[in-house]
């Protein structure tokens, strides 16, 4: 048997009057007497079929009885076009099967609670609204993937389980490996810093850990981070790579993605906006912007969501904020020789309020600098033994960042929360289901 999409249906392959055989989950069904409908949902959309009741065999009949929201069918029914239906098609059913029964199925269309719809994710991911999340979420990968191979670059796959912090200790996930403690990773980077030197320019897409206790609309336990590790180059031209990146994501996805664009309510224009060169600010300016708003920080603070969303909430395009003061950054990043005291480093902050989407620098390549900066972390030198002989054998200028997809995905889709960005969400109170 050969089965086609419902979109195939939707995009007019088919003639008036052919006969096709579809398979899919029953997303509503409505009984009016003589007619019943039924909408059938498969990966592709949502389709109208119907049983005139009147000319229809009672086997068939007696099979719709068992039929309830999620029942797997396969059917085969003939094509009609009708203004009518969502999609300007319908079957009319001459056959149907029932794969899989499904009895109280527990979501139904009325609205739930977002701690019912969490305990239920398993099933809340069928939802159609939620399917468009996980088609974009995968174009934005795909077109990352595109990009990085056109721009010459190697993806590689380094360790999730790692002996030491990159990013600080405060959010770090601490487990029992064998006899001794090791880490669930919070960054790839020091393993990518790795690979240049065999690859120059590298990049990962790969889970990270952080036990952020913060419950904020943006913090996960576990999000997907992709990152990139460049040699030879600078902050500036990593900044650069960055405006190429996210600008070219934001181009595909809206020439490909219309149709999932549309059910959040987001036009292409918004995201054919988004072009080289992006805005740049140093930290001190935003330290003085945000003064002038009334806002209770001086220079040494980190921004926390409200900074980042007053900093960004009137922009259409994303900002770089630039030359953070050293200490409130990671130890493996550059000091600015221009700007003494303040990081080769960029946050790219997403417009409208959204916030930073990602973290870069130039990486500071001097041995002697480096284990002082580690040692003040107060981590066990030993630990970084390894990247520390990447500063002993040949080393080069090099720069990187780290994007955190869900980030983007939640201002492409203008999602109020990153739950809905990611198809299983961790977070501080939920590792269920
Ligand atoms: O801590 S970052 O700012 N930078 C790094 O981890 C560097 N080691 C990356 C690199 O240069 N290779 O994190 C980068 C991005 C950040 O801008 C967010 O978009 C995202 O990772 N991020 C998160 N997303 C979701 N949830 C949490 N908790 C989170 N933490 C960071």
């Amino acid at each position: 048997m050969v089965y086609s999409h419902i979109q195939d249906v939707l995009l007019g392959k088919f003639k008036e009057g052919e006969t096709v055989n579809l398979r899919g989950w029953v997303y509503l069904t409505r009984d009016l007497g003589n007619l019943y409908f039924l909408v059938l949902r498969d990966a592709t959309g949502l389709l109208q079929t119907v049983i005139r009741k009147s000319n229809t065999e009672p086997e068939l009949l007696e099979k719709i009885k068992q039929i309830s929201q999620e029942t797997a069918v396969s059917l085969n029914g003939k094509i009609k076009k009708d203004e009518r239906a969502p999609g300007g098609y319908e079957i009319e059913i001459n056959n149907l099967n029932i794969l899989g029964l499904s009895r109280d199925y527990p979501l139904s269309k009325k609205s739930h609670g977002v701690e019912f719809l969490l305990n239920h994710r398993h099933l809340w991911l069928r939802s159609p609204r939620q399917r468009d999340i996980l088609k974009i979420r995968e174009s934005v990968t795909w077109y990352a993937r595109e990009f990085f191979r056109r721009e010459g670059f190697t993806e590689v796959h380094p360790p999730m389980l790692t002996p030491s912090m990159v990013e600080g200790g405060a959010t770090l996930f601490e487990l029992k490996y064998f006899d001794r403690n090791a880490y669930l990773t919070q960054s790839s980077q020091l393993y990518l810093e790795a690979l240049i030197f065999s690859l120059e320019k590298v990049w990962c897409l790969a889970p990270s850990f952080r036990a952020e206790k913060s419950r904020t609309r943006r913090h996960l336990t576990e999000y997907w981070h992709l990152e990139a590790e460049e040699a030879f180059y600078s902050n500036e031209d990593n900044m650069k790579l960055q405006e190429k990146l996210v600008s070219y994501i934001c181009k595909k996805v809206a020439e490909k993605n219309r149709e999932e664009l549309e059910t959040f309510q987001v036009r292409p224009e918004r995201l054919l906006k988004i072009k080289p060169p992006f805005k740049r600010m140093k930290y001190q300016e935003a330290i003085d912007k945000l003064q002038r708003k009334g806002f209770d920080v001086k220079y040494g603070d980190d921004f926390g969501a409200d900074e980042e969303e007053a900093l960004t909430k009137d922009m259409e395009t994303p900002l770089f904020i630039t030359n953070y003061p050293l200490e409130i950054k990671a130890f493996y990043m550059k000091e600015d020789p221009n700007n003494p005291g303040t990081a080769l480093c960029a946050d790219l902050l997403l417009p409208e309020g959204y916030g930073e989407v990602i973290g870069g620098s130039e990486r500071e390549t001097n041995y002697e600098v480096l284990v002082k900066r580690i040692e003040e972390t107060g981590q066990p030198i030993e630990n970084y033994k390894w990247y520390l002989d990447l500063r002993k054998y040949g080393s080069v200028q090099h720069s990187g960042f780290g994007l955190g997809l869900e980030r983007l995905i939640m201002w492409l889709l203008k999602l109020s929360h990153i739950r809905e960005a990611v198809p299983f969400p961790r977070t501080p109170s939920r590792i269920y289901p």
